[in-house]
């Protein structure tokens, strides 16, 4: 109480304790924009889910770095209402990522998802500090101890940081505001196959991995970033999804990522068991959730949008789900329509359907 009083004496400049008075303000730990958005997701899943596409307006099939060209846009007339980005090779200061995307195109088509109304997620798959290797290299389980604060990869890592945050702070629009993102690095650690994933580091070094680039991008001044945590779906119930979870004041959204690879049947029990728990946690944590990876590689299901994926995933309250990229290097390796494809006609069913939004259906929701 006593303190109230003196701060707020202090506050309206009635107590100058001898000293010029100083109205230093702290910045927030996230912007207006950032709160505004997270806000609106909350209540997003009243009226749907959003559909995402990673890299959608980068390249497609047979196609790369055309002025508005999307897949998905070419098939149904509409944006994704969230683009995935990946920040591959940010960390190395090469002017590409890994998938040979010009950063400059990646901030420009952040503004543009953003100026239609749409969200931007960035994923990060950034190469091994310690072999040099890329995001795969799971050759040494001492990559994460390493980068750690004492470690002895730690300064050479917060070089990467810093361009990381560099580029993270350089998504602004024509009049200097920063747009609000979503960040999703460490993603799908409880598999074994990123050098940051279950069997290559502990759990405690797992979340001060996290807790470091946390308080890194909000040292640089990055508060117009959320944050989502992506694990796989090796859980099965909430303690093993929150095994590694670096807590509620870092983290905004939970999803996981899943793929068909197997049979329908499979995919579908695995979202059948996976979403309700992650429907609870949500609530629980009054977190945002999503399905933060998902899709068909080639998509050879003509009615794989409204006979598998809707289904399975419409009576959860999930803000997002995001199907990987078209990528036009390797064309067998796609998961969304694209003019012609087999699955188009159905992918047009599922944009009608009632529950999925796209940019315009959220243009008017997500920034308001
Ligand atoms: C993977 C594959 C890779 C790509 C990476 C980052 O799942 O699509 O070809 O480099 O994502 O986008």
């Amino acid at each position: 109480m006593k303190k109230l009083f003196i701060s707020s004496l202090l506050a309206m400049g009635l107590l100058s304790c001898g000293q010029p008075k100083q109205t230093e303000e702290k910045a927030p730990v996230k912007s207006p924009e950032a709160e505004a958005l997270l806000k609106n997701l909350k209540s997003l899943p009243e009226k749907g889910y959003m559909f995402g596409h990673h890299d959608d307006t980068n390249y497609g099939i047979c196609w790369e770095f055309e002025e508005g060209r999307s897949d998905v846009q070419s098939v149904c007339g509409d944006y994704p209402a969230v683009i995935s980005f990946d920040l591959g090779h940010i960390e190395l200061g090469h002017d590409v990522t890994l998938d040979k995307v010009p950063f400059d195109k990646v901030r420009q088509e952040t503004i543009n998802q953003y100026q239609r109304g749409g969200m931007v997620s960035f994923s990060w798959h950034l190469d091994n500090p310690l072999t040099n290797g890329d995001s795969w290299d799971v050759s040494d389980n001492t990559v994460v101890e390493s980068i750690l604060p004492g470690g002895a990869n730690h300064e050479k890592f917060m070089t990467w940081m810093d361009r990381l945050a560099t580029f993270m702070n350089s998504l602004q629009t024509a009049d200097g505001k920063k747009i609000p993102v979503f960040f999703r690095p460490w993603h799908e650690h409880t598999g074994s196959w990123f050098w940051w994933g279950q069997k290559l580091c502990t759990t405690e070094q797992y979340k001060a991995l996290w807790r470091m680039t946390y308080d890194y991008l909000q040292e640089k001044g990055a508060n117009h970033l959320l944050y989502a945590y992506s694990p796989g779906t090796e859980f099965n119930d909430s303690t093993s999804y929150l095994e590694r979870y670096p807590g509620d004041d870092i983290i905004d959204l939970i999803g996981f990522d899943t793929y068909q690879s197997q049979s329908k049947d499979f995919y579908l029990q695995t979202l059948a068991s996976r979403l309700p728990i992650l429907t609870e946690i949500g609530k629980a944590h009054n977190k945002v959730i999503a399905i933060t990876e998902t899709g068909y590689e080639g998509i050879p299901d003509a009615e794989w949008w409204t006979g598998t994926l809707a289904p399975a995933i419409q009576d959860f309250p999930i803000a997002y789900v995001l199907v990987w990229r078209n990528a036009r290097e390797r064309v067998t390796h796609h998961y969304a329509p694209y003019p012609g494809h087999p699955s188009a006609d159905d992918f047009v069913k599922f944009y009608n359907q009632e529950k999925t939004l796209f940019a315009k259906d959220v243009k008017e929701i997500l920034y308001r």
